[in-house]
């Protein structure tokens, strides 16, 4: 060990770990008596999830809730969830009122989504950044499900949030979500039994300076899915929402409105403290 490492270095959080996670493990194969072939069977399986690029969407799907729930444990402010595999950083910063990038004949309602970002005390926080993403109304990402070179941040930005803390994002109504059924995440889960949907849900990074950086992701109350999501656990009853249709053929007339569309209003409070980056820094 070098003088400047720590046992809170890197790898002395591994040596910490390590071990622990392989007791647990070994407990596991005595407990259930894991055969050979079993074992096999297994490491082919993990194989497979690396060889078609699923190591984020398995571990997510089944372990990232409980990560979450720990590491924001008695946290302030809006209630976190999942961030889910499907973040790309460094999408466009857009100042609000905007419209997220989207290809021109891009389907599914238009959806208006506002609100105000706060800190903990009620303060309107002005330059916050929400950092958007989402799947398309077919259930489609871009950069995974659509390929990026056909449609770069689709549906994604970085928005930052007026004078007194306001954001308006005019985006699509997302689809829900459905894991592969060609790819190791849905055959094991079709093995289980278990159907592979997810609600249809808008993820969004909220930060501020002098705040922690909110992970979250909002559900719409009528979903199809909204009861049996296959990352159990990831809906949360505060990020349930339930946005406005607005169909009146005159008010859409008066509003220039072609088809029917929705308005969503939601708040997000940040909890005070120290960012991401710091935090960081300390460690
Ligand atoms: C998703 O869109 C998602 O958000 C998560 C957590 C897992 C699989 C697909
Ligand atoms: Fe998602």
């Amino acid at each position: 060990m070098s003088a400047t490492e720590t046992p809170h270095s890197k790898n002395g959080r591994l040596i910490e770990v390590f071990d622990n996670l392989l007791d647990t493990l070994r407990n596991f194969i005595r407990e259930n008596h894991v055969t050979h072939e079993e074992y096999r069977h297994a490491v082919a399986f993990l194989g497979k999830v690396g060889q078609k690029g699923e190591a984020s969407l398995l571990c997510d799907v089944f372990v990232e809730v409980s990560v979450d729930e720990i590491d924001n444990d008695g946290r302030a402010g809006t209630i976190t969830t999942i961030e889910g595999p499907f973040y790309v950083p460094d999408a466009p910063a857009l100042k609000s009122p905007c419209v997220l990038p989207q290809r021109s004949n891009e389907h599914g309602a238009i959806l208006f989504f506002s609100g105000t970002v706060r800190s903990e005390n009620g303060r309107p926080l002005a330059g916050a950044i929400l950092d958007l993403w989402q799947s398309d109304t077919n259930g489609r990402y871009s950069h995974f499900d659509i390929p990026e070179v056909e449609a770069p941040y689709n549906l994604r930005a970085r928005v930052t949030t007026d004078q007194s803390g306001k954001f308006e994002v005019q985006t699509r109504v997302p689809g829900p979500y459905e894991i592969p059924k060609h790819g190791p995440t849905g055959a094991l889960l079709a093995a289980l039994g278990r159907h592979a949907w997810r609600p249809a849900h808008l993820h969004m990074k909220v930060e501020s300076h002098g705040h922690r950086t909110l992970t979250t992701q909002l559900f719409f109350k009528h979903d199809r899915w909204i009861n049996s999501d296959v990352v159990q656990g990831a809906v949360k009853q505060s990020l349930i929402v339930d946005p406005i249709k607005h169909e009146d053929p005159n008010e859409l007339l008066r509003n220039g409105m072609r088809d029917p569309y929705y308005t969503l209003a939601y708040d997000f409070v940040l909890e005070t403290g120290i960012g991401e980056a710091a935090r960081d820094q300390r460690n």
